[in-house]
């Protein structure tokens, strides 16, 4: 019996260890630039571009068919999309899902709506994969990865919220409180699948301060920690240590945002996927 993991470009991911895994891409749109959220992007290159270009700029979410073809000719299909709040990509899958459906009956097919996107997925999906390699039935792979993903948070450092604001994925009113520009934005994502502003941060030092004060807050005790960042290394990489001066035997893993992330994250943005 084949099985399949897949989920869109915002989990950062391009392969998985031990398990059957496709990302869908999503795209970044500028003026006749279109710019495919694969492995093969150059995500620098795209920022230098975007840096430039004075125009507006958009991202969209993969068709239905993209996410077909990412199933393959799987008999199950787990996987996990982006927050449905802040993008079609969910819907997209689960058209893809029914249409999967009745191309080849007996097979399974599961997308979560993870409420959330990079890091927290990236847990999701590690999740997914152990449950897999444990032989479960798809009844309990569905049920364990649900319970699963209410222990899970994602909270996020940016440097501006301008992106969002541009694009309507977050209102004005929550714009205009956080401040757009210049100002250093942590938040949460919260359990509806939005973008909550929580404290605005000067300064780099109390911003990843901030971020782990903020992570224990939301319940945090030392589980699974995984990290993604903007071309933020060394934020990354000193929020870590912290978590590690008080939790030694906490596994992280810190990796580099792709395309879709970056676009939204900018430059120097750090997202923070937890258990609690
Ligand atoms: O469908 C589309 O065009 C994609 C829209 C995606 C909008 C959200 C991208 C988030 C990227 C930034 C920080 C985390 C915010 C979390 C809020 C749930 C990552």
């Amino acid at each position: 019996m084949k099985i399949k993991l897949v989920a869109d470009s915002s989990a950062n991911l391009n392969s998985m260890e031990g398990v059957d895994f496709s990302a869908v891409p999503l795209r970044i749109l500028a003026g006749d630039r279109e710019y495919v959220d694969t492995h093969e992007l150059d995500v620098p290159g795209m920022l230098k571009d975007l840096k430039a270009y004075k125009g507006k700029s958009c991202t969209a979410c993969p068709g239905v068919e993209d996410w077909i073809s990412a199933f393959g000719d799987a008999d199950i299909v787990y996987g996990a999309a982006i927050t449905s709040n802040l993008s079609g990509c969910w819907n997209s899958a689960s058209v893809a899902a029914k249409e999967y459906l009745e191309r080849k009956p007996g097979a399974k097919v599961f997308i979560l709506d993870s409420l959330s996107t990079g890091p927290e997925m990236e847990l999701i999906l590690e999740k997914y994969a152990e449950l897999i390699r444990e032989e479960k039935d798809f009844e309990a792979v569905c049920d364990e990865i649900k319970a699963y993903m209410k222990r899970t948070q994602l909270i996020f450092s940016l440097e501006s919220l301008a992106n969002f604001a541009k694009n309507g994925r977050i209102s004005p009113t929550v714009a205009a409180a956080a401040g757009l520009l210049g100002i250093r934005v942590v938040g949460r994502a919260s359990d509806e699948g939005t973008l909550e502003p929580m404290h605005k941060c000067r300064g780099e030092a109390k911003t990843i301060s901030q971020l782990f004060a903020t992570m224990k807050k939301l319940g945090f005790r030392g589980g699974k920690v995984r990290l993604s960042h903007s071309y933020n290394e060394g934020a990354a990489e000193k929020l870590a240590e912290m978590i590690r001066s008080e939790f030694p035997e906490c596994d992280i893993r810190i990796r580099l945002n792709r395309g879709l992330c970056c676009y939204y994250a900018e430059v120097g943005g750090l997202l923070v996927g937890f258990e609690a």
